[in-house]
């Protein structure tokens, strides 16, 4: 995002993926029925080929639906940012090298007992829910998601922090032969990212493994992600591979690549502009809409609590 800036809708038509690829598995399985088997076959084996797909669609939690258009999963899976794989906003294809299984998370730093768990077994010991989220990025543009996951705060009690733990970071994986971005030396990798316990115990900070109904497609962080809506995109960390609970605060991967234009905090604020450019106002990716932005991204109710007696905190960048 320091680098450059393409927007959603200067991705020509001819560049766009045919519809038929992001039907969900109940599509899938009518087209299956009314085309012929031949048709369909190979993308239900893509669909297949998650151990976890029986798990979804999960069922939505209507305490956190709102009051915007869910962005079509087609321009989402077409709009993402993930370093590792390019600076581009398309980059699903290149996503596509990113290896989901096996993959384990380990557990470490202050902890009662370090562990390491398998993607599967975390997901079964999960109850996972849909919640439909705003998303904002710092770079002023913003879309609805509906996400499958858990609250940070169950993965935090499973984990067994100690009572000296004072934040929790987390980790991308780091395998420059499986993501060419990693190749980059100018970029501090591995990714990592850091909330205080408050935060992440905090109702609506949730790590995503689904969204759209189905496991997570890989260009959005597959297995697993978090994501914090009251806070500009980058806070959300893709693809973690460790969770470390520590008594300093983390650096996170763009405060250590430009500290003047990224922090630890980074609250959604509109009166707290980023030194190059405004943050009043986001472009809603799907419509071109211009909407104004919301304080904690229209979240407050939730979390200005959180920030109470911080005040002099750089919390809004
Ligand atoms: N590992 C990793 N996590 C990441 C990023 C990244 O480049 N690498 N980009 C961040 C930014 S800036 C945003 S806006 C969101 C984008 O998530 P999306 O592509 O699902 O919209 O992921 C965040 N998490
Ligand atoms: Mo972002």
């Amino acid at each position: 995002m320091l680098i450059r800036r393409k927007r959603g809708w200067e991705i020509p038509e001819s560049r766009a993926t045919p519809e038929a690829v992001f039907l969900n598995r109940r599509e899938i399985l009518a087209a299956a029925g009314g085309l012929g088997l031949a048709t369909a076959l190979p993308r239900f084996a893509h669909a297949e080929e998650d151990p976890s797909a029986g798990l979804y669609p999960a069922q939505r939690n209507p305490r956190y639906t709102i009051e915007r258009d869910v962005t079509p999963e087609k321009i989402n899976a077409h709009y993402n940012n993930f370093y590792e794989y390019s600076t581009d906003k398309d980059l699903a294809d290149a996503a596509q090298a990113l290896k989901v299984r096996p993959w384990t998370i380990q557990f470490s730093g202050l902890v009662e007992a370090e562990k390491t768990v398998d993607i599967d077994d975390l997901l079964k010991a999960m109850k996972l829910e849909e919640r439909v989220y705003r998303h904002r990025c710092v770079e002023a543009w913003s879309m609805t998601v509906p996400w499958t996951g858990f609250p940070l705060a169950d993965l935090v009690a499973y984990a067994k922090p100690l009572g000296s733990a004072k934040y929790i970071q987390m980790e991308t994986f780091l395998d420059p032969a499986m993501a060419p971005g990693q190749n980059q030396p100018f970029y501090p990798w591995p990714y990592i990212e850091g909330l205080t316990m408050a935060e992440a115990n905090n109702e609506l900070a949730f790590m995503v493994t689904g969204a759209y109904g189905k496991p997570l497609l890989k260009q959005m962080g597959a297995p697993i992600r978090l994501h914090t809506p009251w806070k500009y995109g980058f806070k959300s960390i893709k693809s973690i591979v460790r969770v470390s609970f520590v008594e300093e605060r983390p650096i996170n991967f763009w405060q250590q690549l430009q500290s003047s234009e990224y922090g630890f905090w980074a609250n959604v604020n509109p009166d707290v502009p980023h030194p190059r450019w405004s943050q009043a106002s986001e472009t809603v990716i799907g419509t071109r809409e211009r909407i104004p932005t919301r304080i904690y991204n229209g979240y407050g109710e939730f979390v200005a609590g959180l920030y109470k007696g911080l005040e002099s905190e750089p919390l809004f960048m």
